[in-house]
């Protein structure tokens, strides 16, 4: 999985220009039975299977051995939820070990004794922690300075300033009966870049209230939503005018 993983895209440009290094441990290396075991029955009994210790421990400690400083990081539905402010943190934070488990869980004694942080990307579940380990290696490798390669347009990008992306065009000017709006090709920048802080405030407020509410509002972005609730305000009031009028 982690092997075509890092063979494209952005995460192989950082790897080709040393932003990043990564290594995958398998952990049945670390099986210390003859069957080369990871797993096991649960004690008390039950249906699935837990990870056995013994190799997690091995292959934490083995990757501890190249890399001291680093934290340990299980990813887990438990753990806390992953977002872009994590990433930030991640990306200028140093050394990860990212435990990718499978089954039911890990024995409770190596989430005491290995691991420093439990993350999940999400509420749901998957079969296993590698996916979630590589959403985590991408977000975190696309915030490292030059790993985007040219314009480094990570802190443009959606959540930068907790707002969602602006809406985007490009050619050809009409598409299906749709033109692209006549600002974008105006020319004029002051113009373009308040359409886009517009765009930004009213996507966010439509799409992702939650996002706004949890935010600190800029004096830009008060004056654009009093715009439309001035907006809205009176379209209701003409509404309410017409009602009465019909009476
Ligand atoms: N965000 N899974 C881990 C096995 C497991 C369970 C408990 C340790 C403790 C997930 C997620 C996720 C499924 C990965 C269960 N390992 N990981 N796996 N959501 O669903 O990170």
């Amino acid at each position: 999985m982690f092997e075509s993983f890092w063979a494209h895209g952005i995460i192989r440009r950082a790897l080709d220009q040393n932003k990043i290094a990564t290594t995958a441990i398998n952990i049945r290396d670390y099986a210390t039975d003859r069957h080369q075991m990871t797993d096991d029955r649960p004690f008390g009994g039950g249906n699935g299977m837990v990870m056995k210790p013994e190799p997690l421990a091995g292959a934490i400690r083995a990757a501890k051995k190249n890399e001291g400083a680093a934290k340990t990081v299980l990813l887990t539905p438990q753990g806390r939820t992953f977002d872009q402010n994590m990433a930030r943190e991640l990306a200028s934070g140093g050394e990860l070990i990212l435990v990718c488990g499978r089954y039911e869980g890990v024995d409770e004694r190596i989430c005491h004794e290995f691991i420093d942080y439990e993350i999940s990307i999400g509420d749901y579940v998957l079969t296993g922690g590698e996916l979630a380990a590589m959403v985590i290696i991408e977000a975190v490798t696309r915030l490292i300075p030059g790993a985007l390669g040219g314009e480094d347009s990570a802190e443009k990008d959606s959540f930068s300033d907790g707002l969602l992306e602006h809406a985007h065009y490009t050619r050809p000017r009409k598409f299906e009966g749709r033109d692209v709006p006549e600002v974008l090709l105006s020319g004029h920048h002051r113009d373009i870049e308040s359409w886009r802080t517009e765009s930004s405030v009213m996507r966010t407020l439509l799409k992702r209230t939650d996002l706004l509410r949890s935010k600190k509002l800029s004096d830009q972005e008060i004056v654009i939503l009093k715009k439309w609730y001035r907006e809205i305000g009176s379209l209701l009031n003409n509404y309410h005018k017409m009602s009465e009028e019909n009476k």
